[in-house]
């Protein structure tokens, strides 16, 4: 199995404590403890607008994606279903804004997904540590949330150990994705985790500049 590792942490400026808009799940399939569902999302729309978008965003994907059967979700044609119904969820929630969306289903050797935004899902083969950005033809627009959002689908075989980084844009916006790359060649876990909240700081030290969401997955060995 492979081990996951979570942050999500406010971004704002010194002295003035914001609330995080950006949200992120991780939960098995109701009927297949094998299939885990990982999502994350960035809210936009003011405080209260943008938190709720990317929550319902966020538990409005994993009931779609729990109510098909594990078999059918290896096919592309669920995954608009589901993000078609984050998109008309969040359009529906009076209070809340707009929101990206990145979203998969992490087989044991296979992924497949759907995002719409500029969140960013990144898969290292850990044997040559070479990044795959598996959501750089996204869209950008219409976000979740304008019941117009139109996902780009993505999948990859994993290969025996491997890293998969799922993450706002508070992450590699604020830290590049070379320093990204480098990071994930020379730390795993907790200390990977760490390492990259540092490079998102201005100066390594005080709040970040954005929401910073990174959900980590990775598997280091056969089991
Ligand atoms: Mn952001």
């Amino acid at each position: 199995m492979a081990d996951i590792f979570t942050v999500s942490e406010a971004g704002g400026r010194p002295g003035i404590k914001l609330s995080n808009e950006d949200f992120y799940l991780v939960q098995p399939h109701p009927d297949d403890p094998e299939l885990i569902f990982c999502a994350v999302a960035d809210g936009q729309g003011g405080r209260a607008g943008g938190a709720c978008a990317s929550e319902v965003a966020c538990t409005a994907a994993f009931a779609a994606f729990g109510t098909f059967a594990p078999w059918r979700l290896a096919w592309e044609r669920p995954w608009n279903q589901i993000l078609q119904a984050a998109d008309l969820a969040v359009k529906q929630e009076p209070q809340a804004g707009m929101t990206t969306l990145a979203m998969l289903c992490l087989r044991p050797q296979q992924l497949i997904g759907i995002s719409v935004g500029d969140s960013a899902v990144s898969l290292y083969n850990t044997a040559d540590l070479q990044p795959d950005r598996l959501t750089a033809k996204q869209r950008a627009n219409p976000p979740i949330g304008s019941g117009q959002a139109v996902g780009e689908l993505f999948r990859s075989s994993l290969p025996t150990v491997y890293r998969l980084l799922l993450m706002t844009d508070g992450v590699w916006k604020y830290t590049g994705w070379d320093p990204i790359d480098k990071a994930v060649q020379g730390f795993q876990g907790d200390a990977l985790l760490a390492h990259l909240q540092q490079e998102a700081r201005p100066y390594g030290r005080g709040p970040f500049k954005d929401d910073f969401t990174l959900v980590l997955i990775e598997r280091d060995k056969l089991s």
